[in-house]
């Protein structure tokens, strides 16, 4: 009874420090304590939360703490004398605290599929130490003969117990630490005084967004994300620095207040990612502040014979960049506010690039803490070893966004809307035909600028039956996508998106 109950506690401490552990590595929020916590009040009902600020005041964190803590070691005592009664009833309550770990982690905001993992090995590390503790007799009626069931000796035992309980405290100290410090990073940048540009952008005029079409300026909170970071890096402003080295006359390492002491630009940049399908969605509108790469290379003095721009983020991702890119005179810039905001987390606080015209692979480091000028024939960035390409200047894309594909449409005239972009050549036109009839010329909203996409419609006057819908757009050099269908993989995909849809 008491070596199940200590058991059981033993257990329960582990899987919560392994649980705290693995989530510093993903996110404080989702270690499987914290995430039940939270949970529990975004799913308690009005009157539950009313009783317990009534009852416990400003204390009612602590009480919820308390109170979680308290039921799942009730929770363990019972797991450890049933693992030892009558295995694996402990385990299965084991597993299905997990589930609700699992549950309640994967509910938290911003949540995404690997949150169910501090839950999923602490649940793992706590059931192997059960196991280990509580070895049960074969059957019940065994445990019936003897009241002494087999099991590891007392010395093991409580070594066993007692090395779970310090395994579980160093880890809750380890995951603590790492979750402060990007407690740290939140505040930093909730208090960051963003720097005014002395070269504003232009403003945007009424009539780029179209009816149906997606918005021209995208949402923070709505902008595509890509990148290879587990646990999105969270950097103070005090801990950033970026490093300039390599084939240049002067090294500079350069500080957040170097940075921002300067001359600022503001631009609205349209990015998009290579991995992008025909038609899809991971490109994004925003407006961007920050100070011109241009600038900072003409400051270290670039060797004639460097070629590219080798950026490193502060998790080990890096991006060729070809130097004849950032230097023709493009708005390319080390950014530091997006859409009035510093930078979110995920999308490179506090300092990254933004490169108006080349795919984010080659060019969009967030997190950028190194650039070692470099040559192509000496260097090859993240992606490109792994078979991507090398030179990825943006292809031209456009996509149908309504109607939407799902439901039927009334016949009669029905407005078709998207969105093309070929970010530094600019749009030209975008066509639309029906059924592979005769192309007909979209009316585009007003260019804002080539370095962003473009809203366009067209009124369809559709007459009942199934039709299949085509797009597609010419850039200002004059060239139009081509129909050929190519995968994302090594440079882009081309063709054209089309959607069929039901009138009746
Ligand atoms: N540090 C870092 N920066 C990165 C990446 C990455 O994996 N790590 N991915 C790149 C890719 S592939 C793209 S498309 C853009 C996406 O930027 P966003 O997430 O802000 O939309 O970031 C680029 N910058
Ligand atoms: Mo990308």
């Amino acid at each position: 009874m008491i070596r199940g109950a200590i058991g059981g506690l033993a257990a329960a401490a582990l899987t919560l420090g392994v649980g705290e552990l693995v989530a510093a590595a993903i996110d404080p929020d989702s270690a499987p304590f914290l995430a039940v916590a939270s949970t529990t009040v975004d799913r308690s009902p009005a009157w539950a939360r009313e009783f317990a600020i009534d009852t416990f005041g400003t204390n009612d964190k602590t009480a919820l703490f308390v109170g979680t803590g308290v039921l799942i070691a009730l929770a363990a005592v019972v797991a450890g004398v049933f693992e030892r009664r009558r295995w694996p009833w402990g385990t299965a309550i084991f597993v299905v605290l997990g589930a609700v770990g699992v549950y309640a982690a994967l509910a938290r905001p911003g949540a995404s599929a690997v949150w169910a993992l501090p839950t999923i090995v602490g649940v793992a590390a706590g059931i192997i130490v059960l196991r280990l503790l509580v070895r049960a007799p074969r059957s019940a009626s065994a445990a019936a003969e003897t009241d002494t069931p087999a099991g590891p000796s007392r010395r093991a035992f409580f070594a066993i117990a007692g090395g779970a309980v310090v395994v579980a405290a160093a880890a809750v100290a380890v995951g603590r630490t790492v979750a402060s410090r990007a407690q740290e990073a939140v505040a930093n940048r909730g208090s960051l005084r963003l720097p005014t540009p002395t070269s504003p952008a232009p403003p945007i005029p009424d009539g780029v967004n179209v009816d149906g079409a997606t918005t021209f300026v995208t949402d923070n909170a709505e902008f595509y994300r890509i990148d290879t970071a587990l646990s999105v890096p969270r950097l103070t402003t005090d801990e950033w620095q970026l490093r300039i080295h390599g084939m240049v006359d002067r090294e500079l390492t350069l500080t957040w207040d170097d940075l921002v002491e300067r001359d600022m630009i503001e631009r609205v940049v349209t990015l998009s990612c290579v991995s992008n399908e025909v038609g899809g969605n991971l490109a994004g509108n925003a407006t961007w502040i920050g100070f011109p790469i241009a600038s900072l290379l003409d400051e270290v003095g670039v060797a004639p014979d460097s070629d590219m721009l080798l950026s490193t983020s502060s998790d080990g991702f890096t991006a060729g960049t070809p130097v004849e890119v950032l230097t023709d005179g493009r708005d390319a810039m080390l950014a530091v506010a997006m859409n009035g905001e510093p930078l979110p987390f995920e999308h490179g606080y506090p300092v990254r690039q933004v490169v108006p015209g080349l795919y984010g692979f080659v060019s969009a480091t967030k997190w950028v803490v190194d650039w070692e000028l470099t040559r192509f024939d000496r260097a090859q960035a993240y992606w490109t070893q792994r078979g991507w390409g090398e030179q990825a200047p943006i292809k031209t894309a456009s996509r149908i966004e309504s109607p939407s594909a799902s439901g039927p449409v009334a016949a009669g005239p029905v407005t078709v809307a998207g969105t093309a972009w070929a970010q530094h050549r600019g749009i030209e036109r975008v066509e639309v035909r029906v059924d592979e009839g005769p192309w007909q010329l979209a009316t585009l909203a007003p260019q804002y600028s080539i370095d962003t996409w473009r809203q366009w419609s067209w009124v369809w006057d559709a007459a009942p039956g199934t039709h299949m819908l085509q797009v597609r757009a010419t850039d200002l050099s004059g060239a139009t996508q081509p129909e050929e269908r190519v995968d994302p993989i090594p440079d882009g995909a081309t063709g054209w998106h089309s959607r069929t849809l039901r009138v009746q």
